[in-house]
């Protein structure tokens, strides 16, 4: 292991402010792992499932206080306030330094301090960077070794370059003789990132996106900074490879929120013969320009980390099998035989389980078995349709981008924009049902613009600027074409009207066929939709009206949109770029023009 003066000097000041017993280097080792397992299983905090049913598969229950990402409790540091936004929170940077410092202070005592390298990207990749994560949660270690490339390989590569530091703490010391409890964490919690200095702070939380920080704290929120400065992307995207019943292969990127079904999508089965799709990552991209002028992405994360709830071998059996052996498990149910369960996994529920609170549960138990936001940390490289080029330092070359929410109303299954500035108008307007991904305000409508709005690390208003100067520096033949999908269009009754899922396939196709050129389009003020019976809906039940209705918007709904619009833009200032005012402008023309 080759240690730079750097990194050993950080460490050195982050555990003399934190106090642990002990430090330990991660090498990143199987043996490693299993230590932590052995670890988490004597403390009562992990369970280990039994060996033959999902093999080298571990489980935990958070504590119930500590579910889901903590929106309001993320916080973007900058210098100045106008930096971070009015989509962030902020607080001066020296202000919070003092806020955590005094939290940090000895807030590992009783336990040890873990050094974690880790690659987001391929080892060595130059669109590949490298962090390196403090924590006291053997947890964390587990997980972080499934989601990113971690160990002394990554330290012989950094040797004394640039990391990103993140210093992460449950933040429940083990003084006095404290005992400790299975799941670790703070009532207060600070997300924290400091943009100008490029680190993390992390205190309270053990979950998730709270606690991995190479994962949104680092691939987004600070990556996304990074990507400003240096002119790339870092996105909260999925990457699939989709070839079609020619041959033919072309790569897309697609934004939704959290819990909106990106995994799904990234490991589709396709319903109508002849597709194939395959995964380059499910939930973060990061784009640079490659020498021949087109946008090649690379997906910086090792694993999945999704939503249990709703998965099963019809919704997703690739994700089924991703986490057959090697996975790690939390919030979701037990079953008798040392397995796990969760809403919607089988048709018929298991007569009994234990539940994530750990309580006995039967099918006429009134409340779910599983958290909502339960999750599965699952190895990228066991997807049964992983792409041959996933791993690739050079990334794939993207041909369409994607965006989504979920809408039960008012926006179309499918729409492609003019250009690259009316495709960064629908990315800025995307709204969404808020899910479970984050704590409160479920079902609710909000904005968030490009999937980002809890991921943006500055000014919502510059990132809408660097999307259209990108699309202003490079050739517009060779950027990807933009899209805008709605799977979660409902009926009168409440139904969903699109099945979703494989099927989604088809709406893929026809995005396909408008990348080869094919003019099988339909314009509508907001945008172009397939040309009537150019959506393959073969074989499928639903009738023309059923499609009419995914397609439906009534003038006063699209220009009461448009003001809605209007008035959230208004929350950018000056920042808002004078090119999405222009689209506004033209989208209500288009629709008084009617
Ligand atoms: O941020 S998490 O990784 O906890 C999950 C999500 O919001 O996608
Ligand atoms: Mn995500």
């Amino acid at each position: 292991m080759t240690i730079s003066k750097k990194l050993q000097k950080w460490v050195d000041e982050c555990a003399n402010l934190c106090k642990p017993d002990s430090i330990h280097w991660c090498d990143g080792s199987e043996e490693e792992y299993q230590n932590m397992a052995q670890l988490l299983i004597k403390n009562g905090s992990a369970k280990k499932l039994n060996e033959s049913k999902r093999p080298n598969c571990y489980y935990s229950a958070s504590d119930p206080s500590d579910v889901a990402r903590v929106e309001d409790r993320t916080f973007i540091c900058s210098k100045n306030k106008d930096d971070a936004g009015p989509t962030n929170n902020w607080k001066d940077p020296e202000e919070m330094k003092k806020i955590l410092n005094g939290l940090f202070d000895g807030c590992m005592k009783g336990r040890t301090m873990y050094v974690i390298p880790f690659s987001m990207g391929p080892l060595g990749s130059n669109i590949a960077h490298i962090g390196v994560q403090l924590t006291d949660s053997p947890y964390v270690v587990m997980n972080m070794k499934i989601m990113t490339r971690m160990g002394s390989k990554v330290l012989d590569i950094l040797g004394d370059g640039d990391f990103v530091p993140c210093l992460h703490s449950v933040g429940y010391p083990l003084t006095d003789g404290k005992k400790d409890v299975a799941w670790p964490c703070n009532k207060e919690k600070y997300i924290v990132h400091f943009p100008e200095e490029r680190s993390i702070w992390s205190f309270g939380s053990g979950y998730g996106g709270n606690a991995l920080l190479g994962k949104k704290c680092f691939a987004l929120r600070i990556a996304s900074v990074m990507a400003r400065d240096q002119g790339w992307m870092a996105e909260h995207m999925l990457i699939v490879g989709i070839t079609s019943p020619e041959g033919v292969k072309k790569y897309i990127a697609a934004a939704f929120p959290s819990a909106c079904g990106k995994t799904n999508l990234a490991m589709l089965t396709p319903s109508i013969p002849g597709w194939k799709v395959e995964t380059v990552g499910d939930d973060i991209a990061w784009m640079k320009f490659g020498e021949d002028g087109r946008l090649y992405a690379i997906n910086p994360e090792y694993g999945f980390f999704g939503v249990a709830p709703g998965t099963s071998m019809d919704t997703n059996g690739n994700a089924m099998k991703s986490m057959e052996k090697n996975s790690y498990f939390t919030n979701v149910a037990l079953t008798e035989d040392g397995d796990v369960w969760w809403e919607g996994m089988t048709k018929d529920k298991p007569k009994h389980l234990t539940d994530w609170h750990g309580k006995e549960w039967t099918p006429d138990s009134e409340t779910p078995s599983s958290h909502p936001n339960s999750r599965f940390t699952a190895p990228a490289s066991q997807c049964p349709v992983i792409d041959k080029d996933w791993e690739n330092p050079k990334g794939v070359p993207i041909s369409a981008i994607l965006f989504g929410g979920r809408r039960a109303t008012v926006v179309p299954l499918v729409n492609e924009a003019l250009s690259w500035q009316h495709g960064t108008f629908l990315g800025a307007s995307v709204s969404s049902e808020m899910t479970a991904a984050a704590v409160g305000g479920k079902g609710q409508v909000r904005h968030d613009p490009f999937a980002m709005l809890p991921f943006c690390g500055y000014h919502m208003g510059d990132y809408f600027n660097h999307w259209l100067n990108i699309g202003k520096k490079a050739d517009a033949s060779k950027l990807p074409k933009i899209f805008y999908v709605n799977w979660f269009r409902k009926d009168e009754n409440g139904k969903f009207i699109w099945p979703g899922y494989g099927e989604n396939i088809r709406v893929l196709k026809w995005i396909f066929e408008r990348l080869d050129g094919k003019n099988n389009f339909e314009d509508k003020p907001y945008g172009r939709i397939p040309a009537k019976n150019s959506l393959d809906i073969s074989g499928l039940k639903l009738g023309e009206k059923d499609i009419d209705k995914l397609f439906d918007i009534s003038i006063e709904d699209g220009i009461s949109e448009a003001l809605e619009l209007r008035e959230y833009f208004k929350k950018f200032g000056d920042k808002l770029p004078k090119e999405l005012t222009k689209e506004l402008d033209d989208l209500q023309e288009r629709y008084n023009k009617l």
